[in-house]
């Protein structure tokens, strides 16, 4: 048969509505098993030709994704029979033109809808196979298109959350649903998955009345089941070529960001479809935003050796604000002074560390000396000194921070406030030193977001460094010298990497432009505009340059460069260049600082929405003598909120004067 699609159902019984739905109950018999971690590096079933066969039963388990000290949660999960119960669901990966052949069973005492296990060639609808308590089916399915896929099972009645619902046939994570999904590759045909390939799974425990649980929001996020610091070190040696396939199996974005070096997308889908990208759509990023229910494939070389961090880069999902369990707050001098251990303590959620080892060899020896702190490298061509200030009731009883470039040979008051940080100038291949004072009431780590650069000076503190080399946070009033050599001319971002994020909201961010060698930025043709939060909270208001309100642009009549920096807490911006309310059009040239291919410089309509840890350089032509009025827009997607705490994300809108 040229293409076999069926599902059979051995055992299709309709429930009555008395099935209680809702929790896994702990009253149930025998004890559920305590699952461990799935990591996807062993696919599920039997291959024996052209048929993988797979049997999963669909049952209770305890699951602890903060790891042994944390909140053990019960819940459902996809187990594979004779195999230990994992979380999430077992991998189903074979090569196209494969026919799957799925035995479940429904443990459960309730009735479930079990989605995505099914061929993905072309858009249609989500194939959905109910499941009556204690029933058994099997679905067979030939898979054709090769991509990146999941499935998943909802209770019925689908439980739905009062303030986030999902729809019923997207994965959910709500109640006992947290683990319930699985990964489901689809190699090209003939071919074996590539050696060292991993699959990273971002799931959703969401659970408003359980009291293990934060109520702060009372959701939480988990990369392959687990939450930082219990996720999975991945350990790459300098030089690998890592390959990652990233699944969001949530109902909300996260913009993924890579700490010092670019990925490339090779694919993306959106959980129904799966597109690989020719080498001439595939760009160069530190963050990629990922949609809901979306998934890419990426790659990278990790060059230098280290410690890294792959997150996403909304705090709510990678900030200790997110714990399940509550976990010991620091103190303020215990914070103030934190260092080895900070980084496990302050964030949670969706983190994975990486650690690159270095060579074998003289040149792995220098490299790992450079990334521990031991070796300066080059002499400094470029010396800056940055400092860290702090003014007290700035927002309400809330100090304000900021980062101040220091001017000739006095340093900045220490209470000095500038909205954003002074924009920091480098330029390409010079040996540079940016001195920064901590003159905070905190310790402070500083993130250099998009630079290639030693993991030493990448500012996660208690986690930057090599080997038992690991860089602290500056404590307050110490200085720290952060030593890099710009590898390419672009847009970066500097901003704190303490992850409360209020630190970021009250001012500890700015721009980093790194220019080409003899050209200086021309500010009448080059602009920069920084699009932060400015504010006491995370949910604060949007400020563009460091204004809450609109402050026109003044351009003269041309071209322009404007270079857009995107670093909200936790927010997704919406821009638009307009005439009136008309989205005109503008050139794409970089994204992430770094230059666009040719042919993805096309000119486009004006708009890009980005969320944070995002920056994009666009060309935009300012025509003498037209009517109407020019202005960049930034409309925000969740904050602030009004006062009766609904969401009433505003426009900013920034006139530009043509003078
Ligand atoms: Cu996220």
């Amino acid at each position: 048969m040229y293409f076999a699609y069926s599902v059979m159902v051995a055992a299709l019984v309709v429930s009555g509505d008395a099935i209680p739905i809702a929790r896994p109950s702990h009253r149930s018999a025998p004890p559920s098993p305590l699952a461990q971690f799935e990591d996807f590096r062993r696919a599920a079933g039997t291959l024996v030709g052209d048929t993988l066969k797979a049997s999963f039963s669909i049952r209770e388990v305890r699951w602890r994704p903060e790891g042994r000290t944390g909140a053990d949660l019960s819940a459902f999960a996809f187990v594979e029979n004779g195999q230990a119960a994992k979380v999430p669901g077992p991998l189903l990966r074979a090569p196209a033109g494969t026919l799957i052949q799925v035995a479940l069973h429904n443990t459960l005492g309730v009735q479930l809808m079990v989605f995505g296990l099914q061929d993905h060639a072309a858009r249609r609808g989500r194939d959905s196979v109910m499941l009556a308590a204690g029933a058994h089916a099997t679905v067979s399915f030939r898979v054709t298109a090769a991509g990146t896929y999941y499935y998943w099972a909802r209770v019925r009645p689908a439980v739905r959350h009062p303030t986030a619902p999902v729809p019923d046939d997207w994965p959910s994570g709500e109640k006992g649903e947290g683990p319930l999904v699985g990964a489901l590759v689809v190699d090209a045909a003939r071919t074996a998955p590539p050696r060292g390939e991993r699959i990273l799974l971002i799931s959703r425990w969401l659970d408003d009345d359980d009291p293990r649980v934060h109520h702060d929001p009372a959701f939480k996020m988990m990369i392959n089941g687990a939450s930082w610091p219990t996720t999975e070190r991945l350990r790459y040696t300098a030089g690998d070529t890592v390959r990652w396939r990233i699944i969001n199996a949530t109902a909300t974005q996260h913009p993924m960001h890579l700490h010092g070096f670019y990925f490339t997308v090779t694919g993306r889908g959106d959980g129904t479809l799966d597109t690989l990208l020719a080498d001439s759509l595939q760009r160069r990023l530190v963050t990629e935003r990922m949609l809901p229910n979306g998934t890419m494939s990426l790659t990278w070389v990790a060059e230098r050796p280290g410690n890294w961090l792959f997150h996403c880069h909304l705090v709510r999902h990678m900030a200790l604000m997110q714990g399940i369990a509550p976990r010991r707050a620091m103190s303020a001098n215990e914070h103030a002074t934190s260092s080895v251990h900070h980084a496990e303590e302050n964030m949670a959620g969706l983190v994975m560390g990486i650690h690159v080892r270095p060579r074998a060899g003289a040149s792995g020896a220098r490299a790992f000396a450079l990334a521990a702190g031991r070796n300066p490298g080059v002499p400094a061509v470029r010396t800056l000194r940055v400092v860290a200030t702090e003014r007290a009731n700035v927002f309400g009883n809330t100090p304000g921070h900021s980062f101040v470039l220091q001017r000739g040979g006095i340093a900045p008051m220490r209470d000095s406030m500038q909205f954003p940080g002074s924009t920091l100038e480098l330029q390409r291949g010079e040996p540079t030193a940016i001195t920064v004072i901590n003159r905070l009431s905190s310790a402070l780590a500083v993130h250099w977001h998009g630079m290639e650069i030693e993991s030493w000076y990448d500012g996660v503190g208690g986690w930057s460094g090599a080997g038992t080399s690991v860089r602290p946070a500056i404590a307050p009033g110490d200085s720290f010298v952060v030593r890099l050599t710009p590898a390419r001319a672009g847009t970066f971002i500097y901003h704190t990497h303490d992850e409360a994020g209020s630190e970021l909201s009250t001012g500890l961010y700015g721009a980093l432009i790194v220019n080409e060698p003899g050209t200086p930025r021309d500010t009448t043709r080059d602009h920069v505009i920084v699009m932060g939060l400015l504010g006491d909270s995370t949910t604060s208001s949007l400020a563009v340059n460091g204004r809450t309100s609109a402050v026109p642009l003044a351009l003269v009549p041309g071209v322009h460069r404007l270079r857009f920096v995107s670093i909200p807490v936790d927010e997704e911006i919406a821009v638009a260049f307009v005439r009136d309310t008309t989205v005109q059009q503008w050139r794409s040239l970089a994204r992430d600082g770094a230059e666009l291919l040719p042919a993805q410089q096309a000119m486009g309509a004006a708009r890009r929405t980005v969320s944070a840890g995002q920056t994009f350089d666009v060309e935009v032509m300012i025509p003498p003598d037209v009517p109407g009025e020019y202005a960049l827009r930034f409309t925000t997607r969740w904050y602030p909120t009004d006062s009766r705490g609904r969401q009433a994300p505003p426009v900013l809108r920034v006139p530009i004067i043509v003078r």
